[in-house]
Formats: C-alpha cells, structure tokens, sequence
C-alpha cells in the first residue's frame, strides 16, 4: 500500500528457467482532491458584485460549477456574479476532477449571502435651463423605498429629511448641480445628480456722461457688461485721436489721456466696445457717445 503521493517504481522480474527479464515502470500516486473555497457569508446593497475563488488542490483537469443560488450558475474557476435583487443565497460549489483521480466534491454553504434591498432615488427640476434674471428652479422629489434623505443645493446647502415639493434660487450663473441621496434601514443608499443651466445673457449698460472733478460722484467714465468675453473698448475725441484703450472690462476711464495727466477738456467722446456675446459666441460692437463734464 503506498500512503504517501509521489512516483513510485515496480519492478518485475519474470524467469521460466531459460529467459530472464525485468520489467521496469513507474506508476504515479495522486492526492485525492480537496475541495476549497471562501464561501463566507458576504452581502451588501442591491445590485452587488460578490466574488468566489477557487483554492481546491486537485491534479489534473477538473470542472468547476458555481450554484449562486439566485438561479444563475458559473462553469468558471473563479467566478464573479452579481445579485440583482435581494434575498438571501446559499452558494454551492462543485469540483469535478476529469483527469488524475476523477470525484465529484461539492459544497453549499451554511450561512447565506443576505443582499439588501435599495432604495430608488429620483427628482425631477424644472426648468432645465434659465436666465439669472429668472433663476428660480422647481423640485419634485420622486424617491421609493427610502426612510431618510438628502438634497444637496447647488451652492452647498443641504437639506435632510426634506418634502417632496422644493423651490431654489440660483445665485449664479453656469452649471447648478443638484445631489439627491436616500438611504433605508439597511443603510442602502440610491443617488440621484442632476444638472441644470442659468445663462448669464449679454447685458451691456454704458452712461451718456460722467464728472471726473473727483468729488467721489460720476467721476469715471463706467460702464457695466455681463455675458461676455474678449472686451475692448477704446474711446476717441472729437478729432478721432485715440485717448483711452483698454481690455480689461474692471479698468474705466478717468478723463485722462490714457488715464494719466490732466483731465481732458469737456465735450463729447466716442466709445467703441468690441466684446463677443459668451452665450451665442456673436461679436458685437456697440459705438456712442458720452460727455466728458468738468
Ligand atoms: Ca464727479
């Protein structure tokens, strides 16, 4: 009886009288197959991904087949499935060895899988897109199966536990993303991210005059623009000599060559603003006039 596993040689030796002759061969002595696997309880939140690893010790060539308990079933060594729905599954493993020593092995496991349910998140915001001058957004919270909850504003605030019928007020322009989160008893969780647009439309508001005396009133040449991008303006005098240029849309004209010197004289000047509409891309020009009073 050979114990152990391992390559083990026979000899036979066959005499009639006249002939002598040995036979040499070595047989092979295999372990038996052993059945191994992590079938510990894992769960978590549906859907969810549970991974099995084989760590059977077998020689030769052997089939795997995975029972998920769910219905769904595997022939790879080490499978991934995910559980749809929650429930609780036992996995059963099987290892059916084709070569070396052949045996079936299987094993269900004791404790289940538990996979919990999820809640569903769901909001609804309308309208999808704005102005800032009508920046005001409608919620409709459309969650499931949830026991608490989270809304997240655009600008940080956060409100917990909140109804389902909210109004908010965008204090900016650009993207408003809105954060939804609901959570249930399992501590399953379910988001929901919405985004929304206020459009900054093209407002450009220039005075007629202005009073560079310094008496803190009017005494620079301002102007106000939003919804643009590539500003220039430059503004000539009567004689069509350039005497202030700018593209910086926060620098204003003080009624000095260029912004420095004495005041020029009083009279009328043309301006010419050049800028591009941010939200249609158009270039446009504006051209006029403002009084320069001393
Ligand atoms: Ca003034």
């Amino acid at each position: 009886m050979y114990q152990q596993p391992g390559n083990y040689y026979v000899t036979l030796e066959v005499q009639d009288g006249y002939c002598h002759d040995n036979f040499r061969d070595s047989i092979r002595l295999y372990p038996r197959p052993e059945l191994r696997h992590d079938l510990e309880a894992r769960g978590g939140c549906a859907p969810k991904e549970v991974s099995f690893r084989d760590s059977s010790e077998y020689a030769g060539n052997a089939i795997h087949l995975w029972d998920f308990g769910d219905g769904k079933t595997s022939t790879a060594q080490n499978p991934s499935h995910i559980y749809l729905n929650a429930g609780d599954y036992y996995v059963s493993h099987t290892l059916i060895t084709t070569s070396a020593c052949r045996d079936t092995l299987t094993e269900t496991s004791l404790t289940p899988i538990t996979i919990n349910p999820t809640p569903i998140s769901g909001m609804e915001i309308l309208p999808q897109e704005t102005t800032i001058f009508e920046p005001d957004f409608d919620i409709q919270i459309t969650s499931e199966n949830y026991i608490s909850s989270v809304l997240i504003y655009p600008d940080g605030r956060k409100v917990i536990d909140h109804g389902n019928e909210l109004r908010y007020s965008a204090q900016d322009t650009g993207i408003q993303r809105f954060t939804h989160i609901v959570s249930n008893e399992f501590g399953c969780e379910d988001t929901t991210i919405i985004e929304t647009y206020v459009q900054q439309p093209f407002r450009l508001f220039v005075p007629n005059a202005f009073t560079p005396n310094g008496d803190g009133l009017n005494d620079v040449f301002y102007y106000s623009i939003l919804g643009s991008r590539n500003f220039e303006i430059r503004i000539l005098n009567r004689w069509g000599q350039m005497v202030f240029k700018s593209e910086d849309p926060s620098e204003y004209w003080n009624g000095r060559m260029f912004n420095q010197g004495d005041i020029l004289q009083g009279g009328v000047y043309t301006y010419i603003i050049d800028v591009i509409d941010k939200e249609t891309g158009n270039g446009v020009t504006k051209r006029g006039t403002v009084s320069l009073i001393r």
